[in-house]
């Protein structure tokens, strides 16, 4: 009690912080180099050093062992063949690709991370790489006074996460997020560093407990890890975008999801009745309001069993499924991973008998208290358990379910330290290792179970997966959503740069629950948090046990006719942001993106909290606080114009732009273009036509936007079934011209023309359409 209190600070509380002391690597006694790996055996311990492509070099330091390189459950890709040149002299030995160079200093053993201009990423200074005899392994680097770091995944906290310490532990917080609460759900050991214009990336590949220190030393920052290896890749960059595309080479991608799963979707902790479910679908049908999923929280099953539905209150959830379905709407229940402790219950049964839960050393199964009570838990990091789980989802599948949300995948325990005890033993796919180790892939395994198995169910279609908990990688497999926010305004300020770090982590597919999760919502606050999830890349609105309601209806017409405009307004937008996840299934880059990805030279969007870009021409500036009606807008470089007024901006400056509650406001950067349609109630209706908007200028550039589109929900698109435009648009001072040029794939959609509409455009100037011969949709004015 007293800690909550002044006493916590109590002026005997001062301790002399103690120094750690660290043992460094030491010098390079010998060292060898075997295709693009070079060996160094140093005084106290080994390094490799790994050249994974021209601009990614991998180093590893082993205490006690020749470096192991091939265990990363974070890695997919695998080292190019390449050139690597070699200069060595008593001192140093440098390595050199096309992209990058690593300079190794030899007495004491210190690395420098070069770019191909020789301009220094990664330095190394008085400390390098170390240990301590606890099996602590830690990497320090010199922190330039230009430095800013992004990404860490899951963080609260601002944009930029210079002067912090983040800590990667996957952690079920119910306690209100903080600026300073850390860790969260999800571990992404890896940042990104903007120094100058230019951007590398560190991506720190290690299971166990990490710390990135960006604050206790202003010439020094370090990571640190509490066992294993010291495993990080470094990534030359240069742009942030090159960085994005270098990680996800390395972490892998998100797959393209479902269409409807980039469209708005309702949940509550719970609808607790088919009833209610289907009064909440028609609702949203009569009120004209575009929805295409509902989730199912706990409440579905029966006495929390995973894979059951509750028989009284969902007494048939097939028919439930098909009639939503009917309507255009998705079931996505929750499925957690603890199996209720019940020796009637099959699902029990099975764990038990085929032995697949987690067990310690001796061989007790480990048991913590979730929802059902005592519960064991499947141990995800064996193969066998992992197809089994996969399995199981035919539950959900032949019932005509595609999506799924996983939750409490930490694993969260209700205990003292929140989570299973970290001397349990994994299996590790028969290198067994302890919770302690692999706690941090928990999650992660659980996706690729889930996801792996229900593509297999969905002959052909593309399943849906939303977690939690995750790990570097976790892309591969689910959206995520940010866990247990709270209704206040400040957690909509921060979901902001929370979701643009995500993004900048590799994982494109985010968002927080709109409206905030715990405490009851208020009108205004729900409005403007809609105009916000209209543009999050995950749009859900969610609400927990206890407290309001918070259904686009649940205050009025008033607020529901403006929670309506911007629903509806996401999908207008839906071939924009269908296309942009498209680019970020191939690239890595993501849909949702701080300014800085867009403009790395200008300081300015360095720590642009506030503001967000969708793709590379659009800037959403919305309003972040109770009662206010203008705020500040700051424009990088171009001529923006306010897509609801019309009126033009200078970039480079900052505007004072007036928003009423029910605006939202929208910039276009001049001479681009973007694709919308008209809204329909939900994904599965083919809209009739494309609206290209294209906004004038004057500047002399060309500008380029790939527009895809396939059936949106199977995966008949590997196989050329896609429809890919590579539109232009040229403004100069006498015309504007729209070229879509160059058109791709099989795929044949239900429109057959593309509007397109000029804005802005001057007297001088006329519109110069040129239309591709060899497809079938043509270019209308
Ligand atoms: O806190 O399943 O973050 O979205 O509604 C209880 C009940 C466990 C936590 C999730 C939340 C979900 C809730 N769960």
């Amino acid at each position: 009690m007293l800690e909550d209190t002044s006493f916590a600070l109590h002026p005997g509380n001062e301790q002399q912080s103690k120094a750690v002391i660290y043992r460094d690597i030491g010098s390079v006694k010998t060292y060898r180099s075997e295709d693009n790996t070079y060996y160094f055996h140093c005084e106290n311990g080994y390094i490799a050093i790994q050249f994974f492509t021209n601009s990614i070099v991998r180093v590893v330091m082993n205490r006690t062992n020749k470096p192991e390189l091939n265990d990363s459950y974070a890695v997919v890709a695998t080292p190019e063949k390449m050139d690597i040149a070699e200069e060595t002299s008593d001192e140093q030995i440098i390595l050199k690709t096309e992209r990058l160079e690593a300079v190794i200093q030899k007495k004491p053993f210190r690395l420098t991370v070069n770019d191909k201009d020789s301009n220094v990423l990664l330095e190394e200074g008085e400390r390098g790489m170390a240990y301590r005899e606890n099996g602590e392994v830690i990497a320090f680097k010199k922190m330039n006074d230009n430095d800013h770091f992004y990404g860490f995944g899951e963080k609260s906290g601002h944009l930029d996460k210079r002067g912090g310490k983040y800590e990667m532990w996957n952690t079920d917080v119910y306690a209100p997020h903080n600026p300073e609460t850390d860790p969260l759900y999800e571990s992404i050991p890896y940042f990104m560093t903007l120094r100058d214009g230019r951007a590398h990336g560190v991506f720190f590949d290690n299971t166990f407990r990490t710390t990135f220190d960006m604050k206790s030393d202003r010439e020094m920052y370090s990571y640190k890890a509490e066992g294993g290896q010291l495993d990080y890749y470094v990534m030359a960059g240069p742009e942030p975008k090159s960085v994005l595309e270098q990680y996800t080479h390395l972490t892998g991608r998100m797959p393209l999801p479902p269409k409807w799963s980039l469209g708005y979707q309702q949940s509550r902790y719970s609808y607790q009745s088919e009833t209610e479910v289907r009064e909440v679908a028609e609702n949203f049908i009569n009120k004209n309001i575009p929805i295409d999923a509902i989730h199912l929280d706990i409440h579905y099953m029966n006495g929390f069993r995973v894979f059951t539905f509750d028989k009284e209150k969902f007494p048939n959830p097939e028919q439930l499924i098909s009639d939503l379905r009917e309507m255009g709407i998705r079931v996505v229940p929750i499925v957690d991973p603890g199996v209720k402790k019940d020796a009637e219950y099959a699902v029990y049964q099975e764990g038990i008998n085929q032995d697949l839960f987690c067990k310690y050393m001796e061989g007790d199964v480990y048991f913590g208290e979730v929802w059902p009570g005592v519960s064991a838990f499947p141990d995800f990091t064996d193969e066998k358990v992992r197809k089994w789980w996969g399995d199981k989802h035919e539950f959900y599948t032949e019932i005509g379910i595609e999506g799924i949300w996983n939750d409490m995948n930490e694993p969260a325990v209700f205990n003292e330290t929140k989570t299973m005890d970290v001397s349990v033993m994994h299996r590790n796919d028969g290198r067994p290792a302890v919770h302690r180790e692999l706690h941090n892939i928990y999650g992660l395994l659980m996706g690729q179970a889930t996801y792996d198995s229900m593509k297999e169910q969905l002959n052909g279609k593309r399943p849906f997966l939303l977690t939690r908990a995750g790990f570097s990688g976790i892309q591969r497999y689910a959206a995520v959503w940010t866990g247990d926010n709270r209704s206040f305004w400040e957690h909509l300020q921060m979901s902001l740069p929370m979701v643009m770090n995500l993004g900048l982590s590799g994982i494109p597919f985010a968002g927080p629950d709109v409206g905030g999760f715990a405490h009851d919502t208020n009108a205004e606050l729900l409005v403007r948090w809609t105009q916000v999830g209209a543009f999050t890349p995950y749009f859900r609105n969610h609400s927990a046990l206890g407290f309001r309601y918070q259904e686009p209806w649940q205050f009025g017409e008033k607020y529901e006719k403006i929670i309506r405009k911007f629903i509806q307004m996401r999908y207008k937008w839906m071939p924009q942001l269908y296309s942009l996840f498209y680019h970020a299934s191939v690239s890595g880059i993501p849909v949702m993106r701080p300014l800085l990805m867009e403009f790395p030279e200008d300081m300015k969007t360095y720590n642009l909290n506030d503001q967000f870009m969708i793709g590379d021409n659009v800037i959403i500036a919305p309003v972040l606080s109770p009662s206010v009606t203008d705020r500040a807008v700051y424009l990088p470089k171009g001529e923006w114009v306010d897509m609801e007024t019309g009126a033009g901006y200078q970039g480079e400056q900052t505007h004072l732009i007036h928003a009423e509650l029910d605006q939202l406001p929208i910039f276009v950067k001049r001479g681009t273009a973007i694709m919308q349609t008209e809204w329909t109630s939900n994904t599965d209706k083919s809209p009739k036509d494309l609206n290209l908007h294209v906004y004038a200028g004057e500047n002399n550039e060309s500008y380029q936007f790939t527009f895809y589109d396939d059936d949106g929900e199977t995966f008949a698109f590997e196989n050329g079934l896609f429809l890919r435009i590579a539109i232009e648009v040229k403004s100069t001072a006498d015309a504007v011209t729209v070229n879509t040029a160059e058109h791709s794939g099989d795929y044949l959609p239900a429109y057959d023309k593309i509007k397109v509409h000029v804005h802005g455009l001057d007297d001088s100037q006329e519109v110069i359409l040129n239309n591709s011969d060899n497809t079938a949709i043509s270019l209308v004015k």
